[in-house]
């Protein structure tokens, strides 16, 4: 099989899985400033396949963070699954090696916010999209509502071509709409600002609460306990990490309704 082949192969399996855009990038168009080289995680690694989820319009235009959440945990659990099952078809035809990242964690708490494989840059360099005003990266089609995962492989596979368009409209209603004023610096998230807003039950919030629940006299421990904000960062312990903020994704009017296909 020619290269060219072996990725239509892949691609056409990972379409028929439920995934919605295929790119792929050789490890040295990956550049991420901050992030681990891809030897580190696979020494063997040779190019990575990106993959491309869409989020529903409608979880994404619904005023409750909660509604929005379930589409993501529904995207993270089917991404997680098709991780695996394309990292496995991937050694079983093609007798080379796959690892993966997945769409948020794990994550090296040594580092910070800096995950294994920056999925923005990896998508960036599979002809997937590009940078916006909001950070994140729009695809052609899908625009900013599309999360993606990333599969390393021995495979030698050569990048598909990138996109050359500018596709953000500089229409500033990611500055304008973001609660925590997180956007205000161009080229920057203000990450502290972000997290604040959207991951109230994160650590940050679960820290905050030990502290609070640690000075507190037997009567207030009562109380703090049966405090909603308690239930919150419970609920928050198994389901996993739980956005309340989807505003710069959402009010991005690249890829909003219409045809997907
Ligand atoms: C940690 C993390 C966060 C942190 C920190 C973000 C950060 N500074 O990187 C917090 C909690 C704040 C966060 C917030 C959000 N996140 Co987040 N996050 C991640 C995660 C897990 C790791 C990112 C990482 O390694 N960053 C460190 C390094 C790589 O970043 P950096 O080099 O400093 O780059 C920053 C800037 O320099 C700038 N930048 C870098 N290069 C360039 C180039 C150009 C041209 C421009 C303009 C900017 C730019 O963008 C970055 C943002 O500050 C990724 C998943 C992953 N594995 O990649 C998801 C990820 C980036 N998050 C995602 C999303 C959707 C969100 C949120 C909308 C929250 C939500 N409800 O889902 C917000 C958006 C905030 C925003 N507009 O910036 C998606 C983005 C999808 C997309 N289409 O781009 C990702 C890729 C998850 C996924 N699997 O799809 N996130």
């Amino acid at each position: 099989m020619t290269i060219e082949e072996i990725k239509e192969t892949i691609k056409e399996f990972a379409l028929g899985l439920g995934v919605d855009a295929v790119g792929f990038a050789s490890t040295g168009d990956y550049r991420s400033e901050r992030s681990p080289a891809i030897k580190d995680l696979l020494p063997n690694a040779q190019s990575m396949v990106v993959l491309g989820y869409r989020e529903p319009d409608g979880a994404l235009n619904s005023p409750i963070a909660r509604i929005s959440m379930a589409a993501r945990l529904a995207v993270m659990d089917l991404a997680k699954r098709n991780n695996l099952i394309i990292a496995k078809f991937i050694e079983n035809q093609f007798a080379a090696e796959a690892a993966f990242v997945l769409v948020s964690y794990p994550m090296d708490s040594q580092k910070g916010l800096v995950a294994d494989v920056s999925l923005r840059h990896a998508a960036v360099a599979a002809g997937l999209g590009v940078f916006g005003r909001h950070n994140l990266v729009i695809h052609p089609v899908f625009g900013t509502r599309i999360l993606f995962t990333a599969i390393l492989t021995s495979l030698q596979l050569s990048s598909d071509p990138s996109i050359q368009e500018e596709l953000c409209l500089q229409c500033n209603l990611c500055v304008e709409e973001c609660p925590a004023g997180a956007l205000d610096k161009e080229g920057f998230t203000d990450v502290m600002k972000c997290l604040a807003v959207s991951q109230p039950y994160g650590v940050g919030g679960l820290i905050r609460y030990a502290g609070k629940f640690l000075g507190a006299a037997p009567d207030e421990k009562k109380q703090l306990l049966r405090d909603p904000l308690f239930q919150s960062l419970y609920q928050a312990s198994y389901i996993g990490q739980q956005y309340e903020c989807f505003k710069c994704e959402a009010v991005c009017p690249i890829g909003r309704s219409g045809k997907k296909q």
